[in-house]
């Protein structure tokens, strides 16, 4: 019974199966289409006929499937081996999925840890690799040695939702950048700078840029948002209006900046120019919830 399941084995649940079977922790795996758990007979790990068996010959097991309705297709039918179990739900979900999970777990016996995992496959089981975990803290600490095959593990407390909030947080703040870095390649290549040289600008740009928000946390924290970064927030403005006119102008597609720029005149309309970028996060406004 302290054996560790893994269902779901997609790209991710693959990679965790397979640090768990470099830690020597024999995993028992179950996928719904039977050829991707075949793929890991001949290695030190045992195939579950269906998720039944799973759950029936394991402690710990840990879910990560393509999302919560996938998660409750799969346990839904074998809820009655909850009992005494501990879930790790790795799977990608909302905040309110995750704490909904959490009760239903527990009404069947079970201790439910919600996770997002902040890796791609290729990092789990490097120090590259942070998962963040959140939920029954007696469950946390049982799996915590399995768990640390993973990558660095951080618990953010007893509410379930809380490892979904910093996961969408940190995939949001991922996504800026993907969505500012391909923006910066259409411009570009469409006045013809080598894509190449123009992405290793953008790595020596954006590394620099990542350096200074502990500087904007800060800021934020504080609730000062008076000018000491030397970039005031009107000289941005201008700088915004100009990638937003030379984007038109070569046929590129800007909406990605607009609300942004939406943003940053209205404050500069408040009369707040003076300010640093910082001051912005208050026009994201949501009610601040105290961490449980
Ligand atoms: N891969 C990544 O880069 C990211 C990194 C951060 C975390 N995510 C999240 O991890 C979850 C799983 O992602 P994945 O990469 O393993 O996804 P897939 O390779 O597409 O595998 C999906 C698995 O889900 C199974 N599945 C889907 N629907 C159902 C269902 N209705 N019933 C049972 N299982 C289902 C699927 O099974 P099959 O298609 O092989 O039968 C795969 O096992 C995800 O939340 C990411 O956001 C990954």
């Amino acid at each position: 019974m302290s054996r560790v399941a893994v269902i779901g084995l997609g790209d991710m649940g693959s990679a965790l199966a397979r640090v768990l079977i470099a830690a020597r922790r024999r995993p028992l795996l179950w996928n719904r289409s039977p050829e991707r758990a075949a793929a890991f007979s001949g290695l030190d790990a045992d195939i579950a006929g269906s998720a039944a068996e799973a759950l029936s010959r394991a402690a710990l097991v840990v879910v990560c499937l393509l999302d919560y309705r996938a998660v409750r297709a799969v346990l839904e039918p074998v809820s009655g081996y909850l009992d005494g179990r501990t879930v790790i739900n790795l799977t990608n979900g909302k905040p309110e999925e995750a704490r909904e999970m959490a009760d239903w777990v527990a009404a069947r016996g079970g201790r439910y840890v919600d996770g997002g995992i902040m890796a791609v496959p290729a990092m789990i089981g490097s120090q590259d690799a942070f998962i963040l975990y959140s939920g029954s803290t007696a469950g946390f600490d049982r799996a915590a040695p399995v768990l640390e095959a993973f990558g660095k593990s951080r618990f953010l407390g007893r509410d379930p939702g809380l490892a979904s909030v910093c996961d969408l947080g940190l995939l949001s703040a991922m996504y800026g950048l993907f969505g500012g870095f391909l923006h910066g390649v259409a411009m570009a290549r469409s006045g013809g700078i080598a894509i190449e040289a123009f992405t290793e600008m953008s790595v020596a740009w954006l590394a620099a840029m990542v350096e200074v928000l502990p500087e904007i946390g800060a800021q934020i924290e504080s609730g000062d948002y008076s000018a000491q970064s030397g970039s005031a927030l009107a000289m941005q403005l201008v700088g915004i209006e100009n990638i937003m006119a030379a984007s038109k102008a070569q046929g590129i597609d800007a909406s990605s900046l607009a609300h942004m720029h939406t943003l940053m005149a209205r404050r500069v309309a408040e009369g707040r120019g003076g300010e640093d970028i910082a001051g912005l996060v208050e026009s994201f406004s949501a009610p601040v919830r105290q961490a449980g």
